[in-house]
């Protein structure tokens, strides 16, 4: 076996092995040669290596996304470890183990005049679970510090930060080990004890519950659970499409419930007690209605964090969501109501008028989701990118079988094809990445990249530039607006898709777009994208108009 010869790299490497974690996504440098060249030599050790650091942060945040475990990233000094950065603070607000390892100076080289050097330590101090600022000499104490590192980083789900100082000579190896680091255990307790039986008293008073789920991991919470939410009168179930929960009773598409409401419809609807887990909401209607008419208490479930989204927080259960369901649901009783036979008679109502919109509307972003989405392969991904990509997801209905993610956790367009390939690869689903073209050729890095499966896909849909500006309010058809708000432009990934290897197709209709599909999902040996052109000046008309056929 090979080791640096640098006792602080082999400690993190042997740390890093005792505490399972196996992915190590390597940027080049030469400072991280110690580490580099110790993770790639042991075959402990799965490598990837990927040269832009903010496309090699986010791959590895998909990877983690899916594994549920600590995904590393490695990277020399400099600025190398600032373009870790879009994907550190997704990682923490999506509550993702990435465990970032930057090479960096010894102390007294910093801020001397020494070259690719920059001050390193607690760089993420805002959004980071726990920084190790480590010393040069191997010591109990940075041992300690890289122990509690990725221990932080499982437990706490986020991103955490080990900065190791190096000396030269980086590039020396030794075939011993001449460290025995101590490997911490440390064991957390996930036991949920707490007495419900205050809430249950509650719950069981109350004629109108409306659960909320926000992201979510597929498969998270037990169908008896779904079942039982579906079937009590009083409860109204709201899913998201980031929500990966499915049942023909919940809504699951709640802009396209809401958004005709009218006050007397909001007043009806707001719940006296509201229900939330799951990460970042995407609908914005949501968040208005109830922070406008607020319920009477809102209980979050989560095992670390509760946000007061809506100004009404009264109590969190510090519990695994399917964990608190199973123990606290059987002990409610169902309560007379007509709270969710009410909401079926809207949803089904909406259902009839959003599907006759449908048969009436030209060719637009709006038809593409409805083609796109009615032959994705069962049992596939989909990760969506920022934008407008999201927010028509949540317009439909998407096939049980189909697992769906995006990176909410700061809503970036900055990475998501490289964390949609970090996903295919750790996942091994067929993948299918839904993109708008400006998150697109930002993160046109991702595709520098060799481990991108053959059965990966991008639906890119070109609208010419940003078009959620043009839905949003504000938009005037200006020089200004299409300058600086909707980035228009002439670009397509035709180049790009033949400078990386993808096969590629276009379609500018429907017809085109349908016979394109019959073809997009074969096994080929190499991935693909799709490019759908659409009309820049009716997409945004079509979504609104369709808001107001809802009613
Ligand atoms: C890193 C980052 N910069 C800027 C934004 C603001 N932003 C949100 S959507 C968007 C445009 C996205 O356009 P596109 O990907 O073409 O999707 P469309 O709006 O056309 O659906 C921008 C610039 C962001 N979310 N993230």
């Amino acid at each position: 076996m090979m080791y640096p010869t640098i006792p602080l790299a082999q400690s993190i490497i042997e740390i890093c092995r005792a505490k399972g974690i196996i992915d190590i996504v390597i940027s080049p440098g030469s400072r991280n040669a110690p580490l580099t060249i110790g993770f790639a030599s042991n075959p402990a050790f799965k490598c990837y290596s990927i040269a832009d650091e903010r496309c090699a942060a986010f791959f590895a945040t998909g990877m983690a996304q899916q594994l549920k475990k600590p995904v590393a990233i490695l990277c020399t000094s400099g600025s190398a470890l600032l373009n870790y950065y879009p994907a550190v603070a997704e990682a923490f607000y999506s509550q993702i183990p990435l465990v970032v390892i930057s090479a960096d100076r010894p102390h007294d080289k910093i801020d001397i005049g020494d070259g690719q050097t920059i001050r390193q330590e607690n760089v993420y101090a805002n959004h980071i679970v726990y920084s190790a600022n480590l010393q040069e000499e191997a010591s109990a104490e940075n041992d300690n510090k890289i122990n509690v590192a990725i221990e932080k980083a499982i437990s706490e789900k986020g991103p955490v930060h080990i900065n190791a100082p190096f000396e030269e000579p980086l590039y020396d190896t030794t075939d011993e080990l001449t460290v025995e680091p101590k490997i911490l255990d440390v064991s957390f307790e996930n036991s949920f004890s707490e007495d419900l039986s205050p809430f249950v008293e509650k719950w069981n008073l109350a004629k109108k519950k409306l659960i909320l789920v926000g992201v979510n991991q597929p498969n998270a919470i037990d169908n008896e659970v779904l079942e039982r939410l579906a079937e009590d009168p009083s409860v109204v179930v709201m899913t998201e499409t980031t929500s990966n929960i499915h049942h023909k009773k919940f809504l699951n598409n709640i802009d396209v419930i809401i958004t005709p409401f009218k006050e007397e419809d909001f007043k009806a609807f707001c719940p006296d007690i509201l229900l939330t887990f799951g990460g970042m909401v995407v609908s914005k209607r949501i968040k208005a209605f109830l922070r406008k008419y607020k319920p009477h208490d809102h209980w979050h479930i989560d095992t670390l964090r509760a946000y007061d989204t809506f100004g009404v927080l009264t109590k969190h259960f510090l519990a695994e969501p399917n964990t608190f369901l199973n123990r606290f649901l059987p002990a409610t009783h169902f309560v007379e109501s007509s709270y969710s036979h009410r909401a079926q008679e809207i949803k089904a109502y909406r259902k009839l008028k959003h599907d006759e919109y449908l048969t009436q509307i030209p060719f637009s972003d709006f038809k593409v989701f409805e083609s796109v989405l009615a032959v994705l392969p069962e049992n596939s991904q989909v990760q969506i990118s920022n934008s407008s990509a999201v927010r028509y997801m949540q317009l439909f209905d998407v096939k049980p079988s189909v697992e769906v993610f995006c990176n909410r956790g700061t809503s970036g367009i900055d990475g998501c094809t490289s964390t949609a390939i970090g996903a295919a690869v750790a996942s091994g689903k067929e993948n299918i990445l839904i993109t708008g073209d400006v998150s697109f050729f930002y993160d046109s890095n991702a595709l520098w990249n060799s481990y991108i499966p053959n059965d990966f896909k991008i639906l890119l849909i070109n609208n010419g530039g940003g078009g959620i500006f043009r839905i949003l309010p504000g938009h005037k058809e200006t020089p200004v607006f299409n300058t600086y708000f909707e980035t228009e432009h002439n670009l397509t990934g035709e180049h790009l898709a033949k400078m990386f290897g993808f096969e590629y197709s276009q379609a500018h209709s429907l017809e085109e777009l349908n016979t394109n599909l019959e073809v997009f999902f074969n096994a080929t040996d190499s991935p693909k994208i799709l490019e759908v052109f659409t009309p820049v000046k009716e997409n945004d008309q079509i979504l609104k108009q369709y808001f107001k056929e809802l009613a």
